[in-house]
């Protein structure tokens, strides 16, 4: 069974392939197999409509299962945001830094133990036919540090800090994140769906 993975992500893309890799599947990507397919423009109305969007507009122009993945950090100083505009906070096509740099700087004035956030990703499926849409969900809460920590990850890791652990998620090795994250708690709940195509195929 073939499915594209709906993202240009690489952060996404290498930790969903993680989380994939005991399935009997052939893993497709934008960048390496669709290059020239181009995502339509993210709405603003919700993590689950952009997920099934992407994937829905993966699958019927391709003619493959498509997965795509929506994500963002949720801030409770800030109402919640940047939210779904995540990628796009510090301006559209902003760099990981500039998101991180721009969140540190609005937050300067807030002080530890009002610094929570939390990360939210779902995960949607789609078939070629249009039909038999799925979308799957995971959070991680967590805090927001006052600088950058570690080298790992991607996106907003480097100042998202686990209270229990002490770590930000850029200090811990893929498998600890995927164990923990919003992305691996989504994806685990995608492998149970994957397993049952694999099975009735
Ligand atoms: P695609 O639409 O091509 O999948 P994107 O990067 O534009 O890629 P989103 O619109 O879903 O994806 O934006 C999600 C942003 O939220 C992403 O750019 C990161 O900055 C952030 N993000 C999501 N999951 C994250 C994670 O596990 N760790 C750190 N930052 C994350």
């Amino acid at each position: 069974m073939k499915i594209l993975l709906a993202t240009t992500n690489k952060g996404k893309i290498n930790e969903i392939k993680e989380l994939l890799a005991d399935l009997d599947l052939e893993i497709l990507t934008l960048i390496d197999d669709f290059p020239s397919l181009k995502l339509p423009e993210e709405g603003v109305l919700s993590f689950r409509f952009n997920a099934l969007g992407k994937a829905g507009f993966a699958a019927i122009n391709t003619g493959i299962m498509a997965v795509a993945d929506d994500s963002g950090l949720e801030v409770e100083a800030l109402v919640g945001q940047p939210g779904i505009r995540s990628a796009r906070y510090a301006r559209v096509g902003a760099t990981d830094d500039e998101n991180n740099t721009k969140l540190l700087k609005v937050l300067k004035d807030i002080p530890e133990g009002q610094r929570r956030a939390r990360f939210r990703c779902v995960i949607g499926t789609a078939q070629p036919s249009g039909r038999d849409e799925r979308g799957f969900e995971g959070t991680l809460y967590g805090t927001i540090t006052t600088a950058p920590r570690g080298e790992g990850g991607f996106g907003y890791d480097p100042i998202f800090e686990i209270p229990e652990t002490g770590k930000t998620l850029a200090e811990m090795t893929a498998q600890e994140k995927n164990e923990i994250s919003h992305r691996g708690e989504a994806l685990l709940e995608l492998k149970e769906y994957l397993k049952e195509l694999l099975n009735e195929a």
